[in-house]
């Protein structure tokens, strides 16, 4: 592979065979001749955030994966958006935040900040999560966040106001041709 990147990705469900999805947006990701799935955290499960007023959703489960990456930041966001597409996400332009198959989020590419109309990274909700935080700070703990947060993952995740509930739940991600 040419020169690579490291790059974090967060990955949730929280409709259908959820972890169903997640295994296979991991094996989706590696299978990609551009992308080699490094690590993975275990699985988690939370309450889904909603918006203030939104009506319940059902439970979300999340993970995060290390990966490196040939791809630029918005070569990486499109082949996401494709995997998303490929596993039944279905946008509904109306609803913010509706249930989906899959969502994939591009929370970190090597040290690069960047606030375009279609990416923003970091991942501009990253510190106010737990169910980002946690996996993320399972893989990379002493992981430096650039601005705006110019953090260690670690401390983000001790200073993080979220008090929403996220367990860790029996399914577990392994890596692919593990
Ligand atoms: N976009 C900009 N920056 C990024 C980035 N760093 N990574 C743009 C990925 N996408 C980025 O995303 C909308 C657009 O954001 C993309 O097309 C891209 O151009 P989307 O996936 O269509 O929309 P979304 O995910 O519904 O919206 P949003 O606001 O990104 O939602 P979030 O922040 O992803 O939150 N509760 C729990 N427990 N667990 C969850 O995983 N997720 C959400 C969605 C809400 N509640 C949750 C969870
Ligand atoms: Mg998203």
């Amino acid at each position: 592979m040419p020169k690579t990147t490291r790059a974090y990705i967060a990955l949730g469900s929280n409709l259908g065979n959820r972890s169903a999805f997640l295994r296979a947006a991991v094996d989706a990701l590696n299978e990609h001749a551009r992308i080699q799935v490094t690590r993975i955290s275990s699985v988690y499960e939370s309450p889904a955030h909603i918006l203030p007023g939104q009506s319940p959703l059902p439970d979300y489960l999340n993970a995060v994966i290390e990966c490196e990456t040939s791809f630029s930041p918005s070569e990486l966001l499109d082949f996401c958006l494709s995997v998303e597409t490929s596993q039944g996400r279905i946008r509904d332009n109306e609803t913010r935040w509706a249930a989906r198959t899959l969502d994939l989020d591009l929370l970190l590419f090597g040290s690069q900040t960047l606030d375009s109309n279609r990416l923003t990274l970091p991942h501009p909700r990253l510190d106010q999560r737990k169910f980002v935080l946690i996996p993320l700070a399972e893989i990379a703990p002493n992981l430096m966040v650039p601005a705006p947060f110019n953090q260690i993952v670690r401390y983000l995740l001790e200073t993080c106001s979220d008090l929403s509930e996220v367990v860790i739940s029996d399914n577990v991600l392994t890596m692919p041709g593990a």
